[in-house]
């Protein structure tokens, strides 16, 4: 039996601010639509999605990082204001990135240690301060609490969008000049310029509520984020009952590293635009998003 799904209302897909996430958005809403349902897309900051999704102003989002939204996410899951629609394939990291070239101008790099005795280079020439200029994303990260942990000589100089990191990396690159920023991975980034993440000590979850953890017995936040970290889905409580097919595929989508840093390529790249993007990320991953539509359900 066909479940029909001309009557339902939109679905209303998350926009967050960065690439592969506004891409997958797409491909997940054609899915939806190849199902027979209307679909909307709404942009929401990531501070603001959580309120969003628990109230169903929005219903649906296809890229929870562990690294940025771990703490948000396990507090609504448990409370029940969202539902957990589980973990795609790819995993994942989110921390201070730098191309290969700096390594030779602060040896002793991927270790953090090595940036106590060469933070200056990464000063902002134009500034008086000789600290470091960290550039972080757009999501809120302690940074500065890390910086203080671990006696790091570096400022947080935050981007506006997700896209102004690469502007400066570009710029970066192009003058083989040293940078450091907020990056992750999967990413079109790794496919295009060598470089590496900063090893911090390692994540630990008393890390964030214990001051006595790690290397400094006084300070939270001395270590770096997860590696291997997790990526999900998550969707308004009330998603399961309003469009059950919708919700069965919504759950069997799982992402690998490669599917996300081939989204994030294609325009970040190649400069199709999100909706260009999501169609051809389906046209070459036909056999992957197919087996997440449902036979029991309605599709063309
Ligand atoms: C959430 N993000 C992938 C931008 O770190």
């Amino acid at each position: 039996m066909l479940v029909q799904a001309d009557q339902a209302p939109a679905i209303k897909i998350l926009l967050n601010n960065w690439t592969s996430q506004l891409v997958l958005s797409h491909v997940t809403g054609r899915i939806f639509e190849k199902m027979g349902y209307e679909v909307e897309y709404q942009q929401s900051s990531v501070s603001e999605q959580w309120g969003a999704l628990s109230h169903g102003v929005v219903h649906v989002q296809v890229e929870v990082w562990e690294g940025t939204m771990a703490k948000a996410f396990d507090r609504l899951v448990a409370a029940k204001s969202i539902e957990d629609m589980g973990s795609h394939q790819a995993t994942t990291r989110e921390d201070w990135w730098y191309p290969d070239y700096v390594e030779k101008l602060c040896p002793g790099l991927p270790d953090w240690r090595a940036l106590k005795g060469c933070a200056h280079l990464f000063s902002d020439e134009k500034s008086v301060s000789t600290k470091g200029v960290y550039i972080a994303g757009p999501w809120e990260k302690p940074d500065e609490a890390k910086i203080r942990a671990l006696g790091l000589g570096f400022d947080v100089s935050p981007v506006e969008k997700g896209d102004d990191l690469w502007v400066a990396l570009k710029k970066a690159v192009l003058n083989n000049k040293p940078i450091m920023l907020f990056n992750w991975s999967p990413n079109w980034v790794e496919s295009r310029f060598k470089g590496k993440f900063v090893e911090f000590p390692d994540y630990h979850p008393d890390c964030e509520t214990n001051p006595q953890w790690g290397v400094n017995k006084s300070f939270l936040f001395d270590c770096g984020n997860p590696k291997g970290g997790w990526l999900k889905k998550a969707a308004w409580p009330g998603f399961k009952n309003q469009w059950p097919c919708a919700y069965g595929a919504f759950k069997k989508i799982s992402l690998s590293n490669e599917h996300i840093a081939y989204a994030a390529a294609l325009v970040d790249v190649d400069n199709l635009s999100y909706p260009q993007a999501a169609k051809r990320w389906m046209d070459e991953y036909p056999q992957v998003w197919q087996a997440w539509l449902n036979s029991s359900c309605r599709h063309d």
